[in-house]
């Protein structure tokens, strides 16, 4: 399997994140990156490569291009504040609140465009954001040209990130980038399933008005985790979308027994669907041992749910998300690769 890796992502090293009322060593660092391409490795996945540089051009048709403007110059009109810190925002638009207008001032264009006020804006963040999202788009070119699978180890994740919203460690949506890039290249519908152990609500965001992108998220129930405000069962879809969503919230403590099926199920509706590729949003934060969630699952389990994967018969580009804390990331996303294989 082709594994595509920017050394880049080395550029995106926030030295805070806002937890349980401290700023701490963010859990999402380049660590994670390192750990998971050494145990990719050391499993025998050897074709590694870097992404050519893209441009905006993919990310314009799903994100808002005053978004995408912010982010290419919020850390630089931060800086110029002066402020001693990482960018963090402090007000947020909510209910009731002016939504058309972004201010002039980033301290409240930060407040207007966050989603999650845990994840700092850095020095070198958005030049790592550009080389995660390269990352998507070489993998998805790489279907393009009619191989069956690849793995980008994007860095920083992207399933949190919206039209015009960034926030729970993301910026860009690899994943809906990559749909995008699929779909421009004659594919006529995508799936994208997100297995991360967080709703993928940025992606839902950017897709759920789309007939031409079902997307499919297993995570655990917003009455119970982040992201909170999106992920229940009822939400289907919206006008020519309608249907082509489907959440799967489960609760503290599922294991792969239970959350097989919903995978299973799943993977049905996206077969019925007809998608032509399947673009894998991969967290292992669904892992038992991960320090900010409460699934279950063992490292064996992401042997077999590559391979169901596998066993949809369609093309399946896998982008990394999320999964935090220990060594066995690397492992879990190795076997998860070994499972792809398994069937591919
Ligand atoms: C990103 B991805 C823990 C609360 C959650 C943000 C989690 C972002 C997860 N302090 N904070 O989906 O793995
Ligand atoms: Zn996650």
């Amino acid at each position: 399997m082709k594994i595509i890796y920017s050394e880049k992502h080395k550029l995106r090293d926030a030295k805070t994140e806002l937890h349980g009322g401290e700023l701490v060593k963010p859990f999402e660092g380049p660590f994670r990156a390192e750990w998971i391409l050494e145990a990719v490795q050391s499993a025998g996945f050897k074709d590694v490569s870097a992404p050519a540089d893209y441009n905006l051009d993919v990310a314009m048709k799903v994100h808002d291009r005053g978004y995408l403007e912010f982010l290419a110059t919020a850390w630089d009109r931060w800086a110029a504040e002066g402020f001693a810190g990482e960018a963090i925002p402090v007000t947020l638009p909510v209910r009731r609140t002016q939504m058309a207008r972004v201010p002039r001032n980033i301290d409240g264009a930060l407040g207007y465009y966050a989603n999650s006020v845990e994840t700092s804006i850095s020095k070198g963040t958005y030049e790592a954001v550009l080389s995660s999202q390269s990352s998507a788009l070489e993998g998805a070119d790489w279907l393009n040209k009619g191989n069956r699978s690849a793995f980008a180890l994007c860095r920083p994740p992207g399933h949190h990130a919206g039209i015009d919203t960034y926030g729970g460690y993301c910026f860009i949506n690899n994943a809906a980038v990559a749909a995008q890039r699929l779909l421009h290249h004659g594919a006529k519908r995508v799936a994208i399933l997100d297995v991360d152990f967080h709703h993928g609500n940025g992606t839902q965001d950017i897709t759920y008005r789309r007939d031409d992108i079902f997307f499919a998220s297993l995570h655990g129930d917003p009455v119970d985790a982040f992201p909170y405000f999106l992920g229940y069962a009822d939400e289907t879809g919206e006008g020519p979308g309608e249907g082509f969503n489907a959440n799967y919230p489960m609760p503290p403590g599922t294991p792969w027994s239970i959350w097989s099926q919903a995978l299973a199920d799943a993977l049905v509706r996206i077969k019925t669907y007809g998608a032509e590729a399947i673009v894998v949003s991969l967290g292992v934060d669904t892992f038992e041992k991960d320090p900010i969630s409460f699934f279950k699952l063992t490292s064996p389990d992401y042997i077999s749910m590559g391979a169901m994967i596998a066993g949809s018969g369609v093309p399946v580009l896998t982008l990394m998300e999320g999964g935090y804390g220990v060594p066995e990331i690397g492992l879990n996303v190795a076997n998860f690769l070994k499972g792809i294989e398994s069937r591919g």
